[in-house]
């Protein structure tokens, strides 16, 4: 028998000329929320040595974004300067990979991510077509390290955000069903989840979880860890309860040999990553792990929110593009 799923009325979020009064408080307390939550985790992460990068918008090297068994992407921003082609960041992975390696060995950059996702995504609530990360990378961590990091921060978060902003969460209904997480987050195997759930594991694990949790082994882009031997990878996702995924990362892979190897088995372009190439056949790449939090998600799960671009000033809805 198969069981029919109701899928929750979803409302689109509007531009800000469209908002009622009370959608504009709504909204106004939303961004309250997102500017604590900035200055929350980017303080945690200066205080914790890393350096403050700025973004790029335009670069011939970006996040591939494939394989991916999550992507949805309908078209890539690709335009000439200079003679030469360059692409819009879809994240800023290759290059957290050098700095790291060269320059900043333990660095964040809030990175804007341009990712056109197919417009039968506008009510998932969870995808926009431009969303920004804090995404970080420190050079000789481990995915353990990550996770003490990940996990203190959103710790420190939610607490501070329990003591000091009240008022806000008590308007968004947030106060009292927001929990205090508590370490050590739980770590699922990919593997397991499907076995378990089958293929809709994800929404199925943020259904049943009440606190938030890791999966791990997730096959992806060739920049993550595999080990060859086993097969599995040594990444990582973290979902929270009633949400979903806010976070991916991973440990890196360094290695030239290994680097060349998946590049060619994903048939992705050489050409687009020859200077990471170069690098790690020079021995100059670095091992690293780092992650990216979705901050809209982040912000989305803090305030109950039904499309995470309630979080965002100009909403990014995939399908609607609207004047801002
Ligand atoms: N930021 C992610 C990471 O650090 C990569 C991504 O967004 N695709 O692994």
């Amino acid at each position: 028998m198969t069981t029919q799923k109701t899928v929750p009325l979803i409302e689109l979020p509007k531009s800000l000329d469209q908002l009622s009064a009370s959608e504009i408080e709504r909204k106004a307390c939303i961004g309250k929320i997102m500017t604590y939550t900035l200055r929350n985790l980017t303080g945690k992460f200066v205080d914790s040595g890393f350096q403050w990068l700025l973004p790029v918008a335009l670069s011939q090297s970006t996040d591939p974004l494939w394989p991916d068994p999550g992507a949805s992407i309908e078209k890539r921003i690709e335009v000439d300067i200079y003679g030469k082609p360059v692409r819009t960041t879809a994240s800023m992975i290759i290059h957290k990979l050098i700095a790291s390696s060269i320059a900043y060995p333990k660095l964040f950059i809030l990175s804007p991510n341009i990712r056109i996702e197919k417009a039968e995504r506008a009510k998932t609530g969870k995808h926009i077509y431009e969303f920004t990360q804090l995404d970080f990378e420190a050079r000789d961590a481990t995915s353990k390290d990550i996770f003490a990091l990940v996990e203190d921060a959103l710790i420190g978060l939610v607490t501070s955000l329990k003591r000091d902003m009240k008022t806000e969460l008590t308007t968004l209904c947030r106060c009292d069903t927001i929990k205090v997480p508590k370490k050590s987050f739980k770590i699922y195997d990919k593997e397991d989840l499907e076995t378990e759930y089958g293929a809709d594991w994800e929404t199925e694990l943020a259904a049943s979880i009440k606190d938030p949790v890791w999966v791990t082994n997730i096959p992806r882009e060739f920049y993550d860890f595999e080990d060859f031997k086993t097969g599995k990878w040594d990444n990582y996702d973290l979902f929270l309860p009633q949400f979903g995924e806010v976070l991916s990362g991973a440990k890196r892979e360094w290695e030239y040999s290994k680097i060349f190897k998946k590049i060619e088995r994903d048939q992705v372009k050489k050409e687009n990553y020859s200077l990471l190439i170069k690098l790690a056949k020079e021995g100059k790449i670095k091992p690293s792990a780092g992650a990216g939090i979705g901050m809209e998600r982040l912000v989305g799960w803090i305030a109950g929110v039904q499309h995470i671009a309630e979080t965002q000033p100009f909403p990014r809805v995939p399908g609607t593009v609207h004047q801002l």
